[in-house]
């Protein structure tokens, strides 16, 4: 008996805990039973009652403050080399909403979510996340492993979500009424990922920042570094240049939508050349860029191209995105200009070719991409046809910032164009999948532009009573402290100043079309409308 469900069974002698912890599950003693719980391939670890208030995941630093919930710890082996570790928390009956939300993950981190799980079990929802099969972040964990690979690749939060689904009917004695997904970065694409592969798995999706374009991302991430770091491996921009190519970007593009509000509205339309801040002759100013720093900034926008077809293999980073805040995160730091080699290296090195020692500056831009998605093409979530997730009912709701300077906002907007020409045009896609651009927003969240909102609300309100959002209200804080709000539109429309009121209110601002050939309106003053 573990020390937690010694407590709770301490504290339900207490008028107060049976209150709020009365049929089913919430007894300390009914999850208990869970442990007993036999499902195919799956081994329950453990099944203990957490009472309210403070609960410490493994791992963690600092305690969170949950409300009480029953804690099953389980292993799913949908094959003989798979070891998928997963979590399922299930609120007291009476405080439980009902429903079941899917928790996504970061990067290649095999790891609970569990501040994740918290924020849904606080919402009152029954909540499941998973290690995708793997610990930690070190990609040789596929080497020699293709079975674990399919598991990070997909198969894992499918395997975690059917058994959740067991597992919360056992607990509760009916299934959970609604099924929800959330999740960013590489919880994006894990959502896109469900919607795709397992279109039954959910009726509602939130992806978030997606990295669904994995392989070819990775071809992106190798491309950025090499061309962003000297023969000896020196990252050639310095971190206050990341700054000052932001501030000229936003100098050069923030009145293109007509607004100073120190946000480029759509990078698409920011052509700020950093060649116009080339050094003079022998200079290396902290107001001015080298003749490599510039080649390398643009390199960095253009992205990487096949040099046999001259097809774009991945796009390439907003202008924007290269340095809008101190964290390593909030730039071209974290993913491309820090790390010693490429970011993900390991991708071909463990897992494509099988080659410890492989060279990076040996690829082939051209036939290697063609053998990996060949060879890996599971790691990806790329497919347009959603027609089966459709059919289901289900809603998918994606979001992503426009500064995103992890994954491009060019490489998600040209999935949706995608998914609209598949499934028909706008209007059959926004019956079920709806897309919002936010401005100034880093990855997933953080940035300049408005980036805190409530997708999952919004998605509910979709789902359960047929509301579908045009638009997110986002908020941007500074210390704590709300000091800005806008509308995130329903892609492609972009949100427009009414020509009254303030500008950090989003009550003045309007979702409109733009048109095709929009003025560009060049202010050197004030505010423009
Ligand atoms: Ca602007």
């Amino acid at each position: 008996m573990t020390r937690r469900f010694v407590a709770a069974l301490a504290l339900a002698s207490s008028p107060l805990f049976v209150e709020v912890m009365t049929p089913a599950a919430s007894s300390g003693t009914a999850c208990a039973t869970l442990a007993a719980l036999t499902i195919p391939n799956v081994t329950i670890k453990s099944a203990t009652a957490v009472s309210a208030g403070a609960f410490t995941p493994p791992g963690a630093q600092a305690a969170m403050t949950l409300p009480a919930f029953c804690r099953i710890e389980a292993t799913a082996r949908p094959t003989s080399d798979s070891d998928i570790r997963f979590e399922v928390w299930i609120p007291p009956i009476d405080t439980w909403n009902g429903k079941f939300e899917g928790v996504g993950n970061g990067g290649y981190q095999g790891s609970i979510s569990y501040a994740a799980m918290a924020i849904a079990l606080r919402r009152g929802y029954a909540t499941a996340s998973t290690d995708t099969g793997h610990t930690g972040d070190d990609m040789k964990f596929g080497q020699g492993h293709p079975e674990k690979l399919i598991d990070y690749g997909h198969r894992a939060v499918h395997v975690m979500t059917d058994s959740s689904k067991l597992i919360i009917r056992n607990a509760t004695g009916r299934f959970a009424e609604r099924s929800y997904f959330a999740g960013c970065s590489a919880g994006g694409q894990q959502a896109l990922s469900e919607a795709q592969r397992y279109p039954e798995d959910y009726d509602g999706i939130v992806a978030g920042d997606p990295a669904n374009n994995r392989i070819r991302q990775t071809f992106g991430f190798l491309a950025s570094w090499i061309a962003t770091h000297s023969p000896d491996g020196k990252p050639i921009i310095p971190q206050p240049k990341l700054a000052l190519l932001t501030k000229s970007a936003v100098d050069a593009c923030d009145a293109i939508d007509g607004l100073k509000d120190g946000l480029i509205d759509d990078p698409r339309r920011c052509h700020f050349d950093p060649a116009k801040l080339l050094c003079k002759p022998s200079s290396d100013e902290a107001t001015c860029l080298t003749a490599p720093q510039v080649e390398a900034t643009k390199k960095m926008y253009e992205g990487v191209k096949n040099p046999r077809t001259g097809d774009l293999i991945f796009t390439g980073w907003p202008r924007g995105s290269e340095g809008f805040g101190e964290a390593a995160s909030q730039s071209w730091r974290q993913y491309v200009l820090d790390p010693p080699e490429p970011m993900r290296v390991g991708f071909f090195r463990y897992w494509l070719f099988h080659d410890p020692n492989w060279d990076y500056r040996s690829i082939d831009w051209d036939r290697d991409l063609a053998y990996a998605e060949q060879k890996l093409p599971f790691m990806a979530a790329v497919d347009k046809d959603l027609s089966p997730f459709k059919k289901h009912g289900g809603k998918l709701l994606m979001y992503t910032g426009w500064a995103d300077p992890v994954v491009p906002p060019q490489d998600t907007v040209a999935y949706y164009d995608g998914v609209v020409k598949a499934m028909g045009g706008l209007a059959q896609t926004r019956d079920f999948y709806r897309f919002f651009v936010a401005p100034g927003m880093g990855h997933c969240t953080g940035g300049p532009g408005p980036n805190q909102f409530d997708a999952i609300g919004a998605l509910e309100l979709w789902v359960e009573k047929g509301t579908a959002p045009d638009k997110l209200i986002a908020t941007h804080g500074t210390n704590g402290k709300v000091d800005r709000s806008r509308p995130l539109c329903m892609y492609p429309l972009v949100a427009r100043h009414k020509g009254t009121g303030s500008i950090d209110e989003a009550a003045n601002f309007a979702c409109v079309a733009e048109p095709a050939a929009a003025p560009v309106r060049k202010s050197t003053t004030g505010v423009q409308r």
